[in-house]
């Protein structure tokens, strides 16, 4: 299908203040929507983490993307890859810079500049010859995609800004042992998940290994519990909290900053006779790092995402490495809205050895921000349903994409700085510290 345009909008939505080991979520998240028009009058959807490099990025591609065709994604890539040069450090996604580990995330402007146009290119191929993007991507293997319980300490507060901008706080304050095992409860009746994963790195190690015996205690043996301190800890520390929750975690997300720290903690956990799984979406995080870590034997796990590996068929050559290299392959997010969903959705299905419930951010997104037709997506049994309908399978809703942008031109915050609104609203002095403990 020929492109006959390519329409490229930042969005805003609110976001709860939530914590991570770099600091809070600040109260709205952008995002970039990528609309690709056919020359049949249909148009096709993806979405990318905001950034103002890729949003200037991708306007600036539009000229050569027109005319091109959706069926040639080598072709896109060509024309992105062109237009991007050769990699900078200007390139790299505020997202990451809030991380800050690792010179590898430098190199993925491609991969995340690209990565909604292959989306909507997808979508709009899918709509056009009447087939779904899981069938485009390979074909479904599954009916429906199992995703995790995203469980985050956070002060109060639902996010949002001003008299008529604020949400309602849905989950309310969880900085408490308690508290998490309620955001908990409350995430499952919603949505149904059967497996939990907790944002850590916010508070010293031995509260935050409470907190995971706490939803064990709770919620049993049969719920698999996962716990992401996003490079919060040393070596030691990391194998101490690996030693402690040896029996109790499915896969412990990076611990510890970089592929060697890694490979460092599994050969300190295997020598105490613990073979449990690390996982990581910050040491590996493009096709160019396998290869030292299969070597060091670093992860065990690797976290995909089609947004900054590199687009859907990206994760589906990954799944295919990972499955070679004996690793599992499970699924990173980020704050995101529904185009994103069912793209990861399309992706899980088309995805065999992906045996390991998603992340996703979804449950945090308030109901006023959704900008697909029907509003939020619904969940059963924590589990997302692959649409059968061509494409991606949703409609846009216009005027909602029209209120997320208008939200983005009246407010300031643009660049995601965790650490910023941090300083701002929790700790003047706070400095981010990877590793902090
Ligand atoms: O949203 O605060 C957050 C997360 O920490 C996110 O930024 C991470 O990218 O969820 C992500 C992760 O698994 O590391
Ligand atoms: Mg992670």
């Amino acid at each position: 299908m020929k492109i006959t345009d390519m329409i490229v909008t930042s969005v805003t939505m609110a976001d709860a203040p939530l914590r991570n080991s770099v600091g809070i979520h600040e109260p709205y998240v952008n995002r970039i929507v990528v609309e690709l028009v056919g020359e049949n009058g249909l148009s096709g959807f993806g979405e990318a983490s905001y950034s103002s490099r890729t949003f200037d990025d991708l306007v600036a591609l539009r000229p050569d993307v027109i005319g091109l065709d959706t069926a040639n994604l080598n072709a896109i890539l060509k024309v992105v890859g062109e237009h991007l040069g050769s990699a900078d450090e200007s390139n790299l996604d505020p997202v990451f810079k809030n991380f800050d580990l690792t010179p590898r995330l430098m190199n993925s402007a491609l991969a995340r500049t690209y990565s909604p146009i292959e989306v909507a290119a997808l979508d709009l191929s899918g709509r056009a010859w009447g087939v779904p993007v899981s069938e485009l991507l390979g074909g479904r293997t599954r009916d429906v995609v199992p995703f995790s319980a995203y469980l985050f300490y956070k002060h109060a507060g639902g996010g949002g800004e001003g008299t008529d901008d604020v949400r309602d706080d849905i989950y309310g304050e969880a900085m408490t042992a308690d508290a998490i095992v309620a955001q908990a409860r409350q995430m499952i009746d919603a949505y149904g998940f059967r497996s939990i994963k907790l944002k850590g790195g916010v508070h010293p190690p031995d509260v935050e290994i409470a907190t995971i015996r706490a939803l064990r205690d709770v919620f049993g043996p049969d719920v698999p519990l996962r716990i992401d301190p996003n490079c919060a800890w040393t070596v030691e520390t990391s194998q101490y909290v690996g030693t402690e929750l040896a029996t109790t975690l499915e896969y412990f997300e990076d611990p510890t900053p970089e592929i060697n720290g890694m490979s460092a903690l599994r050969k300190a956990l295997l020598e105490r006779g613990i073979d449990m799984p690390l996982a990581t979406n910050m040491c590996v995080t493009s096709f160019s790092d396998i290869p030292e870590s299969i070597a060091k034997d670093a992860v065990q796990v690797i976290l995909g995402d089609h947004h900054y590996w590199g687009g859907l068929r990206a994760v589906v050559e990954l799944g295919r490495i990972c499955s070679t290299f004996g690793i599992g392959i499970s699924m990173h997010s980020n704050s995101h809205l529904g185009i994103s969903l069912m793209a990861m959705a399309h992706l899980a299905a088309a995805v065999p050895m992906m045996t390991y419930d998603a992340d996703t951010h979804y449950p945090w997104l308030h109901e006023d921000d959704e900008i697909i037709r029907g509003g939020k997506i619904r969940f059963v049994n924590g589990c997302v349903l692959v649409p059968t309908k061509p494409g991606l399978g949703f409609e846009i809703d216009r005027d909602a994409l029209q209120h997320g942008h208008e939200r983005f031109l009246r407010c300031s915050y643009r660049d995601r700085d965790d650490v910023l609104y941090m300083r701002r609203t929790v700790d003047p002095n706070w400095e981010k510290l990877l590793p902090r403990w």
